[in-house]
């Protein structure tokens, strides 16, 4: 088995009331369970079991659409569980905190930004903060299970902060009401752990 779905740091009922139990079970149980068999599925046998998945994300484009799609799906659900936390959010002061004010204008507009990108997403995908190949930060969003390590992406960087507005990562709670769970999201959002990716993108 080359990919194994990460376990939780924090109970399926931690993030409540922002995200409620039953989406987190069903969503790192089933949805991001699912990514992990499929792409195991999709590279069995082949030299692609021994690589990282950053790596195999870095050089998407040499694969066929199951190891993007599964691929891309495992990389953003590990990082997405990692960035949220009990107790969290509010606005950040440290490197990463920094940074948003020097490069992004300040974290209210990092904020409205962040909402902005999540919101336009037609369909299915992700916003992101990431860090770029100049070390400045940015704001972007993908489709589907794309993400910004990926060589096929419109913006490329290193992940540091990302949302799932896929409708499986809300819909229980929030229904159709996207901007609601974005607004929920920002209580979630474990900003010592994203400082630490920042740091480590920065090297
Ligand atoms: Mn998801």
């Amino acid at each position: 088995m080359a990919f194994e779905l990460p376990k939780l740091n924090y109970a399926f009922n931690a993030l409540e009331p922002h995200i409620d139990a039953k989406t987190m079970e069903i969503h790192h149980g089933k949805h991001h369970q699912a990514y992990v068999t499929n792409l195991n599925a999709a590279i069995a046998g082949s030299d692609t079991e021994k690589l990282s998945i950053e790596d195999i994300c870095k050089n998407i484009s040499k694969y066929p659409m199951p190891v993007r799609n599964n691929g891309g799906g495992h990389y953003n659900h590990s990082l997405f569980w990692e960035i949220m936390a009990p107790n969290a959010g509010g606005t950040p002061s440290n490197e990463v905190g920094k940074a948003i004010e020097a490069d992004l204008g300040g974290f209210e507009k990092f904020k409205t930004d962040f909402a902005a990108a999540g919101a336009t997403r037609f369909g299915s995908g992700w916003a992101w903060l990431a860090v770029k190949a100049d070390g400045k930060l940015c704001v972007c969003s993908t489709p589907n299970q794309d993400n910004p390590l990926m060589d096929v992406a419109d913006c490329k960087g290193t992940p540091i902060l990302g949302m799932d507005v896929w409708e499986h990562a809300y819909y229980l709670n929030y229904q159709n009401r996207r901007p609601d769970y974005m607004a929920a999201f920002f209580n979630v959002i474990n900003w010592n752990k994203v400082n630490e990716l920042y740091l480590k993108a920065k090297k």
